[in-house]
């Protein structure tokens, strides 16, 4: 049976904002209380959706949250009706309020991780909500996370859905960003590999000095066992703690994974030789072989990898069996990385072509293209079991540029976060959408 690998894009929510949330993530930490411009953000990843379409490639949507998150504000003490509690959190704490406000969720790479139906001990595709518990307002995500990855793939039959890890430091999990799959083609057994900063119950092991390792051994190994993945189907590698205190706060920032090749930076994990080995061996088990395109530092440093996202791309697997690479627009302003490029191209390698978005907007909170999209491998029936909804066509690409055209504001600045009336355009635009998407009911003020 045909299998493909969907990516399903995050549509960036109404309130996108720079928050300066994210410690250690150098994008969000620079671009703190810059006026935002929520429209173009939605628009830009509208485009990159349509133009992957175009290209032939099975493309998906997954629905943005309700924020403010008036809920979560109240459970931090602020109270009176919904205007009152966003006027009081505005007066008393700003930073609070910026971060009930977060549209964060467009990157769903980090809303769950995926494994396949091939690699599953029951033969479902199964989904882990990440609980994305290093940052508050990440970690308000995953109930509605689960709740809308439910009405997207609702086929018990086909789809298997975990709650979130327990919400601790030492489950600290953050979905795909620190999960890739190897495999021969994406219908038949894989090797998934799972990349941890730091391991939560061994002080042996070493751990970043400044800035957090958000994803933890024990919450690789938990999903792990959650989707019945077998012991030959896994590996297990640890990011190098000191590229974490350089600003790689996830795996994807410093490599990406698809079919038997591994795009990686010299300097991004721990023990690459003996990891490259074990990748080599299991893939090889399956019938793959392993293929790592190494980027040497003295070519492109961790800096300029962290500045221009190149590895935060999309790696893609074309028909004719060659590599598409999709990066954002700050790989071609980048000197050193657009000469690395050409001279990739001009090699004999797998990538043969790369093709550049301009996605600012979520570029400046630290969210490159592979950040927004969150890959899952399907077979024929189980595509068919998606909801048809979320699956973008060129009538919802209309529809959806119009939905946003009609809902959001062009800037974002602390006054409009503090403007009780953005909850009710929310809730407007959020609802509308559900139908849009054929959704059903999944936001808290739909339900409660
Ligand atoms: O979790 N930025 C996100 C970016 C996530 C990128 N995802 C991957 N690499 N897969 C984060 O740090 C910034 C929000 C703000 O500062 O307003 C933010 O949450």
């Amino acid at each position: 049976m045909k299998s493909c690998e969907v990516n399903f894009d995050g549509l960036v929510g109404p309130t996108h904002n720079y928050g300066g949330l994210s410690y250690g993530n150098v994008a969000s930490q620079n671009n703190c209380q810059q006026s935002s411009n929520p429209r173009e953000a939605a628009l830009q990843g509208l485009a990159k959706m349509k133009a992957l379409m175009e290209m032939g490639f099975t493309q998906g949507v997954l629905a943005p949250q309700e924020r403010p998150d008036v809920a979560g504000l109240r459970k931090l003490g602020f109270s009176g009706n919904d205007a009152q509690v966003i006027e009081r959190a505005a007066k008393e704490s700003m930073p609070l309020l910026a971060a009930s406000c977060s549209a964060s969720s467009m990157w769903v790479a980090n809303a769950a991780t995926v494994s396949p139906s091939a690699d599953t001990a029951d033969g479902r595709v199964h989904f882990t909500a990440a609980n994305l518990n290093c940052k508050y307002h990440r970690s308000i995500e995953h109930p509605t996370t689960s709740r809308v990855l439910g009405a997207m793939f609702a086929d018990q039959q086909h789809f298997a859905h975990h709650a979130a890890l327990p919400a601790v430091a030492q489950f600290g999990d953050e979905g795909a960003a620190n999960h890739t799959r190897f495999c021969r083609s994406y219908g038949e057994p894989g090797v998934e590999f799972f990349v941890y900063g730091r391991a939560a119950f061994d002080s042996r092991v070493p751990a970043p000095q400044k800035y957090p390792a958000r994803q933890t051994l024990e919450a690789s190994q938990a999903v792990a066992r959650l989707h019945g993945l077998s012991a030959e189907g896994v590996v297990f590698a640890q990011q190098n703690p000191a590229v974490i205190d350089q600003g790689v706060f996830h795996n994807d920032v410093i490599s990406v994974g698809n079919g038997e090749v591994l795009f990686y930076h010299e300097d991004a994990f721990l023990n690459t030789e003996p990891m490259l080995a074990e990748l080599h061996n299991k893939l090889g088990q399956r019938g793959g072989r392993f293929q790592a395109i190494c980027v040497p530092r003295s070519e492109v440093a961790v800096e300029d990898a962290v500045r221009s996202y190149l590895f935060n791309s999309q790696l893609l697997s074309r028909a004719d069996g060659s590599m598409l690479l999709i990066v954002p627009e700050e790989c071609r302003s980048n000197e050193r990385v657009w000469n690395y490029l050409q001279r990739l191209l001009a090699d004999d390698s797998p990538i043969r072509e790369v093709k550049v978005f301009d996605l600012k907007q979520s570029m400046q909170n630290g969210g490159g293209p592979a950040c927004l999209r969150l890959r899952v491998a399907l077979n024929e029936t189980e595509l068919a079991a998606v909801n048809p909804g979320v699956i973008m066509t060129a009538p919802l690409y209309d529809t959806l540029t119009q939905w946003v055209d009609k809902h959001y504001r062009d800037r974002m600045s602390d006054s409009d976060l503090a403007d009780p009336q953005l909850l009710t355009e929310c809730r407007t635009a959020l609802d509308e959408l559900t139908q849009h998407l054929q959704l059903g009911a999944v936001y808290p003020f739909q339900i409660n």
